[in-house]
């Protein structure tokens, strides 16, 4: 496949450059390219940079900013994951719903995560979106962004420190593991 050279050449780009890396990926995911059944029409691309880090307050694991505004068009996210390594046997470990089902993580590309590590994911379920999102990673992908609306996303990993996962702490409070993007 013509994006081999593309992966190769940036598997060795470091983590924190972030921005370098998110360029990169304008070049590697050009539009109207792969599955893509639609594609926007905007020719405008954006940034979300999101972060995973374990709150000083509750314990629980904290994605950071969880409410943010996109316009439409290409929107490169890219998350910073601080919590730890985290093992999860059967987990949603496909990446879904990205430009060319992939995603980048520490500048290597994947189109499913090892059940060895998935301490998050971050879901657009109206979006068919979903990117696993290791633990002490940068994992960065594309997602083509076509009609505006508000669409929920949350985290499928039972994460946090409720022993049920999904009943409480951090899958079930704001602001944690669940939020919206608004798209204009
Ligand atoms: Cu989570």
């Amino acid at each position: 496949m013509k994006d081999q050279d593309y992966f190769n050449a940036v598997a060795g780009v470091s983590v924190v450059a972030v921005v370098v890396l998110a360029a990169v990926l304008l070049v590697a995911f050009p539009s109207g390219g792969g599955t893509a059944t639609t594609t926007s029409t905007s020719g405008q691309t954006s940034y979300v940079n999101l972060t995973v880090s374990i709150n000083a307050t509750t314990g629980w694991p904290q994605y950071s900013p969880t409410n943010f505004d996109v316009p439409q068009g290409k929107v490169v996210f890219t998350i910073t994951d601080h919590d730890a390594i985290a093992n999860w046997t059967g987990c949603s470990c496909a990446v879904k719903g990205t430009v060319n089902g992939v995603e980048m993580i520490n500048g290597t590309p994947y189109s499913t995560v090892s059940t060895s590590n998935v301490a998050h994911t971050f879901s657009i379920p109206a979006l068919g979106l979903n990117a696993p999102s290791p633990g002490q990673s940068v994992v960065s992908f594309m997602v083509d962004v076509t009609n505006a609306g508000t669409f929920s996303w949350f985290c499928m990993s039972p994460c946090g420190s409720d022993p049920g996962g999904f009943t409480g702490g951090a899958m079930s409070t704001p602001g944690y593991m669940n939020g919206t993007m608004t798209v204009s």
